[in-house]
Order: C-alpha cells, then sequence, then structure tokens
C-alpha cells in the first residue's frame, strides 16, 4: 500500500513540474547559494517580488503571495499562472489591459522556498519553513503564525513539532520579516493584499484572532460574495466565504490579519480547490481549472480596488 502511495505522489509531482516549471527559474534566483544559516537546506533572499504593471509611475498596487505553505502545491501553480497571462493577455483582453494600465501588482511566487523545495524532495506533506528551533530537535515554523498580529492568543501554537508553530516570536523569521518590510515601505501604493492557500473552497477575510468584526465588513462580504459569485460562473465551482474564525477556524499570528491591522482595508485569503478529495495532492488535470477561475474573481477583486 505504501508503494502505492508513494507512486502516486510521484505522479502528482511529475504533473504539476508541467506548470511549475517555469517557476523553477523563478525560486532558483531566490536561493542564497552562501547559507548563511547553516544547515538549512537552501533559503531565500526574501526580495524576489515580481513587479507586473507600468514602471515608475506611483499607483495603486495589490500585493499577492502564494506558498506560505510548501505542501498546497496548486497556490504557487497560481501566482506563476498569474504572472503569464497577465504579460500574455496584456493589450489582448480589455480587463487585463485596463487593470495593468491603471494598477500594479506585486506577485510574491513562493513565500516559503525552502519549506515549499522540501515539500518536492523530502516529505511532501511539509508545511512549515525549515528554520531549526532552539531547545528542540523539531524544525520548522509555520509562517501564517509568525505575524504580530495578536500573536500567541490562540492557544496551542507554541510546540516547535507541531505543524502550526507560532516561531519563537513574532517575525522571527526572515520570510516574515522580509515581507513584513517591503508591505510596510510600500504601505500609500498598497490597497490590497490577496494571500492563496488550499485547501478547501473559501474565501476568507479578518479576523482569525477574535469573532468582532472589522468596520469594513459589510463591504468586504460584498467583495466577496460577489467574487466567489464570478469565480464559479466558469466551472460551477462553490466557494464559500466568511470570517477566518468563524468560517475555517480561529487563527493568531496570520498574514491576513496583521495587513489588514496595518491599514490595508481588503485582505483577502483564498483556499483553493479541492473540498478534501484530493487535499494538498490536486491532480494535474485540476490545475488549469483552478488556475482559470481563480482568476476571474481575482480580477473582479482587482476592478473593485480601482473603483474605490
Ligand atoms: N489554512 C490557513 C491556515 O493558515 C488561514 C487558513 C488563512 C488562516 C488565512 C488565517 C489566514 O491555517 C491552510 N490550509 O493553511
Ligand atoms: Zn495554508
Amino acid at each position: 500500500e505504501s508503494q502505492a502511495i508513494q507512486s502516486a505522489l510521484d505522479q502528482n509531482k511529475m504533473h504539476y513540474e508541467i506548470l511549475i516549471h517555469d517557476l523553477q527559474e523563478e525560486i532558483e534566483k531566490q536561493f542564497d547559494v552562501k547559507e548563511d544559516i547553516p544547515g538549512r537546506h537552501s533559503y531565500a533572499k526574501y526580495n524576489n517580488w515580481e513587479k507586473i504593471g507600468k514602471k515608475n509611475e506611483r499607483r495603486k498596487a495589490i500585493f499577492m503571495d502564494c506558498g506560505i505553505h510548501a505542501r498546497e502545491w496548486v497556490s504557487p501553480a497560481f501566482c506563476q499562472w498569474f504572472v503569464y497571462q497577465a504579460t500574455k493577455t496584456y493589450g489582448r483582453n480589455k480587463i487585463m489591459t485596463k487593470l495593468l494600465d491603471r494598477m500594479n501588482f506585486y506577485v510574491l511566487p513562493v513565500f516559503n522556498v525552502d519549506g515549499y523545495i522540501w515539500s518536492w524532495t523530502k516529505n511532501r506533506m511539509w508545511r512549515k519553513n525549515r528554520s531549526k528551533n532552539q531547545n528542540s530537535k523539531c524544525i520548522g515554523t509555520d509562517l501564517n503564525r509568525n505575524f504580530n498580529a495578536s500573536w500567541d492568543s490562540i492557544p496551542n501554537t507554541n510546540d516547535p513539532c507541531a505543524d502550526n508553530y507560532r516561531g519563537s516570536a513574532p517575525e522571527s523569521e526572515k520570510e516574515t520579516k522580509a515581507f513584513t518590510d517591503f508591505i510596510r515601505s510600500h504601505l500609500n501604493e498598497i490597497k490590497a493584499y490577496i494571500t492563496f492557500h488550499s485547501y478547501s473552497q473559501m474565501l476568507l477575510f479578518p479576523y482569525g484572532y477574535t469573532s468582532k468584526l472589522p468596520p469594513n465588513h459589510e463591504d468586504l462580504a460584498k467583495v466577496a460574495k460577489i467574487g466567489t459569485d464570478v469565480l464559479s460562473t466558469r466551472y460551477e465551482t462553490r466557494y464559500i466565504y466568511g470570517p477566518i474564525e468563524s468560517t475555517i477556524y480561529p487563527t493568531s499570528g496570520s498574514s491576513l490579519d496583521w495587513a489588514y491591522d496595518l491599514g490595508i482595508k481588503h485582505t483577502f485569503a483564498f483556499e483553493l480547490r479541492d473540498k478534501g478529495k484530493f487535499g494538498f495532492l490536486l491532480p494535474e488535470s485540476r490545475i488549469k481549472p483552478t488556475c482559470r477561475e481563480t482568476m476571474l474573481a481575482v480580477k473582479f477583486i482587482s476592478k473593485y480596488i480601482l473603483k474605490h
């Protein structure tokens, strides 16, 4: 049986390779070959955003990231798809042309580089990054619990051996720090933040650390409702939407809540396909459909941001 599982995993890996292939170069650019933290398998320079749009113009921007969790492979696939489609359809697709004429997109295709590599080479189900923990043999911090957003307020994130370990302090991880530095220094342009996870088919917004609703809840819910409706028009994929806390589960220290509290009033997290049949091992045949339908929702959100 374990052999069957292994071969399923191998197959899945190969199929992803087709779409992820072009990402390889992107990922390699992010490596720091010096290995400045000894023992870390490989590790990012943390500043390798793709910026799509026109040069040297101040205007609204949307920041998107993928792959904060290693095993959620369809997420980096989406970021790659977005960059590919944006550059390919600019000048041909009306909406894309208008969006890129008027705003910029920052796309971080793989937030958690060494974790992602680990999930390809050693452990398909790896979630965290690969940093060492003091006083523990266990490796890794859950980057989506490491942000300074009511950090550590939800219990059970303090075990370094657990998949949701919050890290030793807020922003203890280089990946987190590089991201927050970038967002802070571009706050006047960044009007929306979208982060991509899998799986569950949900569109989430703040908060995760409290059941309190943010001031613009109605607005967020409206955008999420239309966004998920638009997404479903392509293949009838049904998404649910709502605040993190009541829609998926309570979380503290997430990037979404952090960005919101910093002042980015439109922050969304996608939980992409599926609802658990394949889960993280979403087959190759579903990658492109997932990207296509998700693109519709992202375009809608972008148009909304442009208008408001
Ligand atoms: N789910 C997310 C997690 O970090 C999430 C859910 C998204 C929480 C955004 C907070 C903010 O647990 C997965 N599958 O990673
Ligand atoms: Zn995730």
